[in-house]
């Protein structure tokens, strides 16, 4: 009877819409006169992201660069140490007045907009800003088990029609595609963009933590960066209740985990050979910039 009432009190799925040219849900778009006129600080670190791409992984990282393992980071879920600069959602409240209220400093935070929409604040303080983006077809497999499993996102449908809309870019926050040519070209013109791939994370996720810190200017001994290395690999943030997403209760673990496998190539195990084909097929049609190559195994 309780799961029960607790179920019905649960919201419904929200839709899809067409946000100026994006497909978007209410969530990320009812504050956004607060969001188009937040106020960024020059010391402000954006991280952007298309949903999926190991935005909780890097947010992680930069917080244990710049306040390590305090208190704060033992006791204060991820989301609220980096807030998330366009949600509105009533038990968490704004992400704008979130990242108002942050009692750290630089502040840390997160959104997974497309270039166009992000607030003309952070251009303006020249705020630096670290992009990861994840191969395609990982990045969906993922998206596709946390539609599944968060009730806080539209209906994901069956695997094979999810692909489509993962192509047509009908996906909260719209395509893929998108995202990433136009976050790329902007930091052909933006010199204070860092620009990273998940697939190097995991290869390497000591080499990536010293790319952040010169990109940063943060001088860490050896042993700090070690720590932070260790820290936040996956097992680790699997079983960190702080990181891994457990406490919000849209979320049906029973169905997906947020902190899932965290592997590159895990698409083989959904993809058929017949999908896999017509993908790559229109995936040549939409990623024609040579100097943007992703990794679909390492
Ligand atoms: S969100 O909801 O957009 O913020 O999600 P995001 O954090 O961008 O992406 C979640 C995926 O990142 C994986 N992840 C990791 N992989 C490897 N190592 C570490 N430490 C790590 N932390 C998060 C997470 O498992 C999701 O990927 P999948 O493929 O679903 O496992």
């Amino acid at each position: 009877m309780l799961c029960m009432c607790l179920f019905l009190e649960l919201p419904p799925r929200p839709e899809l819409f067409d946000f100026h040219g994006v497909s978007m849900t209410h969530y990320f778009t009812d504050n956004w006169e607060n969001i188009q006129n937040f106020q960024a600080r020059p010391d402000d670190i954006l991280i952007a992201t298309y949903p999926k791409a190991g935005t909780t992984w890097v947010s992680y990282i930069l917080d244990l660069l710049y306040f390590g393992q305090t208190e704060r980071q033992r006791t204060v879920p991820i989301f609220e140490r980096v807030p998330f600069l366009e949600v509105i959602f009533p038990p968490l409240g704004a992400g704008t007045d979130l990242a108002d209220n942050l009692p750290t400093s630089p502040r840390l935070i997160k959104t997974h907009l497309p270039v166009q929409f992000v607030p003309r604040s952070f251009w303006q303080q020249n705020c630096r800003v670290v992009y990861v983006a994840r191969n395609a077809k990982d990045n969906m497999v993922s998206y596709f088990h946390f539609d599944r499993m968060n009730r806080g996102q539209p209906e994901p449908g069956d695997w094979s029609n999810y692909i489509h809309r993962f192509m047509e870019g009908k996906l909260a926050w719209g395509s893929w595609y998108d995202h990433v040519n136009n976050w790329w070209k902007k930091k052909q013109s933006y010199p204070k963009m860092h620009f990273m791939f998940y697939e190097d994370l995991i290869e390497d996720t000591g080499r990536e933590v010293d790319k952040l810190c010169s990109f940063l200017g943060l001088s860490r001994s050896d042993e700090e960066k070690k720590r932070v290395t260790g820290g936040s690999q996956f097992d680790n943030m699997k079983k960190d209740d702080m990181a891994n997403y457990s406490t919000i209760a849209l979320m049906d673990f029973k169905i997906s985990h947020f902190m899932r496998k965290g592997k590159v190539g895990d698409w083989k195990n959904h993809f058929t050979v017949s999908q896999n084909e017509e993908f790559d097929e229109d995936y040549k049609k939409k990623m024609t910039d040579p100097t943007l190559r992703f990794r679909t195994e390492i």
